[in-house]
């Protein structure tokens, strides 16, 4: 056994692999389930599988989210914050089954980790905290978010309400809720009983064996669920309603996967991680009633060439393997770990296989299962298995190893969130370039939501997550785990300079310094070109009789092309501007490239000034979406920030508006939609186009730039 970092372990842990023991064989598909837990912040998500760990024996004592000792919480910065910073993975066995669950973060500006998570799971849990299930609350917009993702994903969704032992939880109010917000398909399988210090699980039985439950009896909740079930099989409700519940277990199951594949079943379960009540039941139900990777399948790679899915097919271990690569870790002990989900066929530990288009074969030398910061070697990983591959720097998330050459799969489209907020940063210290490169670029392979940009326009290094929340962590982590201490600055609106008329400019350049002088005289004129213009430059040569000798041509151009990139007026690069030089002058001696490089600069900044000079600032596609009943305060709002709407459409009790804005009024849209809506309310936007900025804006902008003082 080998441990990632974080742990106490993690100094002495040796960069190699072993103890093949527990998990060395593949096992078969049909036993595999791999589910992801998703939930809200807090939810009880981490504390629920080291409960789980602990009634499989996998573990001998149980840690808490408290003292920092949890299996899935063994990151520093999660020990320092209590939540879950990045996706985890655990193993067990239950009931024959191999069970894998992904534990991932709840904090919504982490949502990118339980996106990623769609390609390697076929089902998902979602939690949903009962001690906050009083006065009507329960359901946060987080778990709408996450339940819906999850739905689209085409998964089966299981919901799971969490620390039933809460003495305030009102579980009828909560499971009235639950109907309200996901719908009549959610049904308990099972129900709390005995003071909510067990549950019964409803689809085994029809009768209430002891005490009742609290708010369901046991007799009408099996009732309910069973019917749901035969709904999908019109025999199987006929022989349902003619001899009752004792209905053959093949197509029970069959109707049973179908209802969870379609959302006709949406299963809702109770436990307690703190008393472990409705665990053994939570194994059952996963063990028995969600799908293997032979009944369902987690988000797909396309064919390049036609879009079309891959259609894994799991009948035997010995079709061509594929492989998807779901998340990544840099450890510094074992380096990189590529977490894969096998679609198809096994995954050997010494073999070779094609990666993406390349046909060149990568080697793949150890195979590991995971636990937690624990990687166990195993020989191979069967259709259907989730496992790490260590120490290939090729891959990435989204990645596709294949055995076949020819095969070229594009990434499923999970729905990893667009990264929004942005944040300048600046080095300290210099000599940290290179540090902060490498640093930066394993945290973009790591998190899902995370990526840098060195924007030209404003000279700026920008990070870009999730929210401002998702931004502190990032800094935190370059501090703490790569040591580069950053400063940071608002991000600057990646403005653009253009013109609205045409003007003549002029300049006559003439340096006598010591011996040879400098000499160039320029006249062009300059008129704008159309915002869609495909370069934003046009330069013609309209000199007649040599009054300028052509080879001096490509230095005005040179001259005007500096100001293009550091701007005519406001700082920014200047665009959509056709440049004719018309006239000048030059002398036989005197005239060098230089002097006219610098007179071509001068006279196209004397003709900008005169071509009413117009700064240009870039639109994005807003989409608003939050409840129906504030579908006014959100029009203002968006209204506030000089969007056009496009339009206001309902769906159930929400409202969605879509809007173009300009970007630079919405740096703190995302605190300020939080505020107004409660949470209730989110967006996501997209680069539509550039467009003028009002007069103004403009006049502000110009008025806080200070040119450089301009030397020859
Ligand atoms: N009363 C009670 N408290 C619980 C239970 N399960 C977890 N908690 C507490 O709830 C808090 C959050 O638990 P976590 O397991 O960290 O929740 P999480 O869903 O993993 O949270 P994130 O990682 O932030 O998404 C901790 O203080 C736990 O001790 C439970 O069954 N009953
Ligand atoms: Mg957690």
């Amino acid at each position: 056994m080998a441990a990632m970092h974080g742990g106490s372990a993690a100094s002495l842990a040796p960069a190699t692999f072993s103890g093949a023991a527990a998990g060395g064989k593949t096992v078969g598909v049909e036993t595999v389930r791999n589910v992801l837990l998703c939930g809200p912040q807090g939810s009880g998500k981490t504390t629920l599988l080291e409960r789980m760990l602990l009634h499989s024996k996998v573990i001998a004592k149980m840690g808490s989210v408290q003292t920092g000792d949890t299996v899935c919480d063994f990151e520093q910065d999660e020990k320092h914050h209590g939540h879950s910073l990045a996706s985890k993975v655990v193993y067990f066995s239950h009931e024959g089954r191999h069970i894998n669950l992904i534990d991932s973060p709840g904090v919504p500006d982490l949502s990118g980790f339980p996106a990623a998570a769609l390609a390697a799971v076929e089902s998902v849990i979602v939690t949903i905290d009962a001690s906050r299930a009083h006065a009507g609350g329960g359901i946060e917009p987080h778990t709408r978010r996450l339940f819906q993702m999850a739905r689209n994903a085409g998964l089966p969704v299981l919901l799971l309400v969490t620390k039933i032992d809460h003495t305030e939880a009102d579980l009828k109010g909560l499971l009235d809720r639950i109907h309200e917000v996901f719908g009549p398909e959610c049904i308990p399988i099972n129900l709390p009983i005995k003071g909510n210090t067990d549950v019964i699980d409803v689809f085994d039985h029809a009768d209430e064996a002891g005490s009742g439950t609290s708010f369901m009896s046991v007799a009408s909740a099996h009732e309910h669920i069973f019917e749901q079930v035969v709904e999908m099989d019109s025999e199987l409700t006929g022989e349902y309603f003619e001899k009752g519940d004792k209905l053959d277990p093949v197509k029970l199951h069959r109707a049973m996967e179908a209802a969870l594949t379609s959302g006709h079943l949406i299963p809702v379960a109770f436990c307690s991680a703190k008393t472990g009540a409705g665990i053994e039941d939570l194994d059952h139900v996963i063990a028995q009633q969600l799908p293997s990777p032979a009944e369902a399948h987690p988000m797909l790679p396309h064919h390049a060439s036609t879009g079309d899915e891959f259609q894994p097919d799991v009948s035997s271990p010995s079709k061509p393997c594929v492989a998807t690569v779901w998340r990544i870790i840099n450890d510094p002990f074992l380096g990189k770990l590529s977490f894969v989900r096998v679609l198809q066929g096994t995954l050997w530990a010494r073999t070779e296989l094609y990666h993406g288009e390349s046909k060149k074969p990568l080697r793949i030398t150890h195979v590991l299962r995971v636990r937690g910061k624990e990687t166990h070697e195993v020989e191979a990983l069967g259709p259907g298995e989730i496992g790490v591959i260590p120490k290939l720097d090729e891959l990435r998330v989204g990645s596709v190893l294949h055995a076949a050459p020819d095969l070229h799969l594009i990434p499923a489209h999970t729905p990893i969130p667009m990264p929004l907020s942005g944040l300048a940063v600046e080095l300290r210290n210099h000599a940290d370039e290179g540090k902060f490169t490498a640093a930066v670029h394993k945290m973009m392979e790591e998190d899902p939501g995370f990526v840098m940009e060195r924007v030209a326009a404003t000279g700026q290094t920008v990070l870009r997550g999730c929210g401002e929340l998702h931004l502190r962590l990032i800094l935190e982590k370059l501090k703490t785990r790569y040591h580069v201490d950053v400063g940071t600055n608002p991000m600057k609106v990646a403005y653009r300079e253009t013109i609205s008329g045409s003007a003549t400019g002029h300049c006559r350049h003439k340096k006598q310094t010591g011996g040879a002088g400098q000499f160039g005289e320029v006249y062009l004129r300059v008129e704008p070109l159309p915002l869609d213009h495909a370069t934003g430059f046009e330069f013609v040569n309209e000199t007649v009789g040599g009054t300028i000798p052509k080879q001096f041509m490509p230095a005005i151009e040179k001259g005007i092309r500096q100001v293009l990139q550091h701007g005519a007026f406001a700082g920014y690069p200047l665009t959509g501007v056709k440049v004719s030089v018309q006239d000048g002058k030059y002398h036989d001696v005197d005239s060098k490239e230089i002097a006219f490089t610098t007179a071509g600069r001068k006279a196209f900044i004397d003709a900008i000034a005169k071509a009413r000079p117009t700064l240009l600032e870039p639109y994005v596609k807003l989409r608003v979406q939050g409840p129906a009943a504030r579908m006014g305060d959100l029009t203002a709002e968006v209204s506030g920030k000089r969007g056009r709407i496009e339009a206001t459409d309902l769906e159930g009790d929400q409202c969605i508006i879509t809007a173009l804005a300009p970007l630079s009024e919405l740096t703190t849209f995302a605190s300020e939609l939080k505020s107004l809506s409660g949470g209730a309310a989110s967006y996501e936007m997209e680069f539509s186009h550039y467009d003028r900025t009002p007069p103004a804006v403009q006049a502000s902008i110009i008025a806080a730039f200070k040119p450089k003082a301009d030397e020859d």
